[in-house]
């Protein structure tokens, strides 16, 4: 359903996407105690340039995939939320490099995200939805759930260890894309976490092999890899247009249907890569 050619639809994201960490510099963080506690290194530079990249979904299509050497062979591997990797290292792999977290899990499961050892491995992101489109003083006196606190305690238990917030206005840049491009209206909520950090990973590495976003031929209703609990909704969206992301993915895929079949991988090209 995709309008744009998958070429125009790669500049697109690379140029229309500002893809940003909150700094200093933005409005109502550019007090002396915001200073305390945002890192001092910007992403870039913490990471450094990045080859090739694996984005691991929490599908629970990963169960039994043996993927877990493949994942481990990239560069540098992103991980979502409350995602583990201990006990599961031969389907989802034990590098972890960047692990994006949205503002639900920091602030309703605050206990645990401060106290798991699972979050003190890598470079920890939070997001937050925002408002659509709207501004960052606006966004930071109404934030969707109020995670400031519990970064700022996270900041002080683990200081050393890179701990960034995404600047929110991405995500309604990416949605108007997702939106340009399909048929359909979509529910204006931003897109999963899922979606933001292959965006993410684009922007930082020269190649983003992502796994069991688009379902292999494991595809299962049990919701992740790491529990129990079946439901449909998960590999197909309810409150995040899950859908139109994975729809737009496969667009732009690289690689071959067969690997997205057997691996649920496809590979999607760094910004640097792209030649508008
Ligand atoms: O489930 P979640 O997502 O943490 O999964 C991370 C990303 O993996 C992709 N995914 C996951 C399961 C599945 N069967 N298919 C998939 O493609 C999606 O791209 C997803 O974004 C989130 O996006 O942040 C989300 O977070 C959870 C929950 O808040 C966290 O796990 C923390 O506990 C949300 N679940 C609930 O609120 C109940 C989920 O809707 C979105």
């Amino acid at each position: 359903s995709a309008k744009l050619s998958p070429e125009k639809l790669l500049c697109q994201l690379r140029d229309r996407v500002n893809v940003t960490m909150i700094q200093r510099s933005d409005g109502p963080f550019g007090t002396s105690e915001w200073q305390q506690y945002l890192p001092g290194k910007s992403l870039s530079e913490t990471v450094g340039h990045l080859g090739r990249c694996a984005v691991v979904s929490s599908a629970g299509s990963l169960k039994s995939s043996r993927l877990g050497h493949e994942i481990d062979s990239h560069d540098a591997v992103l991980r979502f939320n409350g995602a583990p990797v201990r006990g599961f290292q031969d389907d989802v792999g034990q590098k972890t490099t960047i692990r994006l977290v949205n503002s639900q899990l920091v602030t309703v499961e605050e206990q645990q995200f401060l106290r798991e050892p699972l979050y003190n491995t890598g470079i920890l992101i939070v997001w937050d939805p925002a408002p659509y489109h709207a501004e960052i003083h606006e966004w930071y006196r109404k934030p969707d759930y109020n995670f400031f606190e519990s970064y700022k305690a996270y900041r002080r238990t683990h200081p050393e260890q890179p701990f960034y917030i995404l600047n929110p206005k991405m995500q309604w840049q990416l949605w108007d894309i997702l939106q340009e491009n399909s048929l359909e209206h979509i529910q204006p909520n931003p897109p999963s976490s899922g979606m933001l950090g292959i965006v993410l990973m684009m922007t930082l590495c020269d190649q983003v092999d992502v796994y069991e976003f688009l379902p292999s031929k494991r595809q299962t209703d049990i919701c992740h890899y790491y529990q129990k609990f079946h439901d449909h909704a998960c590999t197909m969206g309810a409150y995040h247009p899950l859908l139109f992301e994975k729809n737009l993915v496969k667009h732009m895929n690289q690689g071959t249907d067969e690997d997205i079949y057997t691996h649920g991988k496809v590979t999607l090209p760094g910004f640097r890569q792209v030649q508008c």
